[in-house]
């Protein structure tokens, strides 16, 4: 092949790449399977089994493909006493500049775990950069669990993640802790709530909380990781509907459940299943 012919070549296959479309082939008959494309803006833990370690295969695995926007390289997740990091916010914007000069778009966008206010904004900006008319754009607010805050969080995170990416969001993903920080809810109280014999007061408090959030924008909300007594509950609004899954308990809570649960949630409902079926999925991997 010429230079000049490897150039078109090259062109063309960007052009499938950004459009979807089937590149030529010797025999049209068959159809060409193009896969969704995700993009997920997220770190790499390379111990603990979470973020873009656990996000890239399970994604690729449900036949999405995954194109990662990593935030930072860490030796392991921060639940561990100590970690190394190298944190690559210098390196998003032009990372993503380069994606823009190819003109590449996305069927969704998952936004993740993120360090630095810095880093929220520029995911935001990722999201109107690259969003379509119809991309779902799904975010995990990903910055506490078990009533805390992950180690390196500031109070101020919160409202940040709120004003800026929920207020964007097609879907939102936070656990019961992540989604107190983002409606000014007392954690203690709803856990209390939960292990009360009957669920009038949980339900009520969940149900004006997905107020709180619906009112912010997205139309689907998860709620995850209600614990009641040997059970679980997830809770998935969407539209008006509201509903309580509850799920037996299996073994102990593990970083990088969030991350898998989103993986399989997003790429689920981009193949075109209900968020809710998605996310009877999710919990029951
Ligand atoms: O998925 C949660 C997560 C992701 N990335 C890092 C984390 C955690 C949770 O602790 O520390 C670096």
């Amino acid at each position: 092949m010429n230079s000049k012919e490897k150039s078109v070549n090259d062109h063309t296959a960007i052009d499938n790449e950004r459009t979807g479309a089937a590149p030529a082939r010797a025999d049209r008959s068959r159809p060409f399977p193009v896969p969704k494309k995700l993009a997920v803006i997220n770190d790499i833990s390379g111990y603990g089994r979470c973020s873009l370690c656990v996000t890239i295969p399970v994604i690729s695995a449900l036949g999405v493909q995954c194109c990662p926007v990593p935030t930072a390289v860490l030796s392991n997740h921060t639940g561990f006493p100590s970690e190394y990091k190298y944190d690559f916010t210098e390196h998003m914007k032009p990372y993503i500049d380069a994606w823009e000069q190819l003109h590449l778009q996305f069927d969704g966008i998952i936004t993740a775990y993120m360090n630095y206010e810095e880093q929220v904004r520029i995911a935001a900006d990722f999201i109107d950069r690259f969003r379509k008319d119809d991309t779902m754009v799904f975010v995990d607010p990903a910055m506490a669990d078990h009533g805390r805050l992950y180690r390196g969080f500031t109070d101020s995170y919160a409202g940040y993640v709120r004003d800026r990416l929920i207020r964007q969001a097609t879907i939102i993903k936070p656990n019961i802790t992540e989604a107190c920080l983002l409606t000014g809810f007392d954690y203690d109280k709803v856990k209390a709530y939960a292990q009360e014999p009957r669920q009038r007061k949980l339900k009520s408090c969940i149900m004006n909380m997905v107020d709180e959030l619906r009112a912010l924008g997205p139309t689907g909300i998860i709620i995850t990781g209600i614990e009641r007594q040997d059970r679980i509950i997830n809770v998935v609004a969407e539209g008006d509907e509201v509903r309580f899954i509850s799920g037996r308990k299996t073994g102990q809570s593990r970083g990088g459940t969030g991350d898998i649960f989103s993986s399989i949630t997003a790429a689920s409902v981009l193949q075109g299943m209900s968020l809710e079926k998605a996310v009877r999925k999710a919990a029951g991997f």
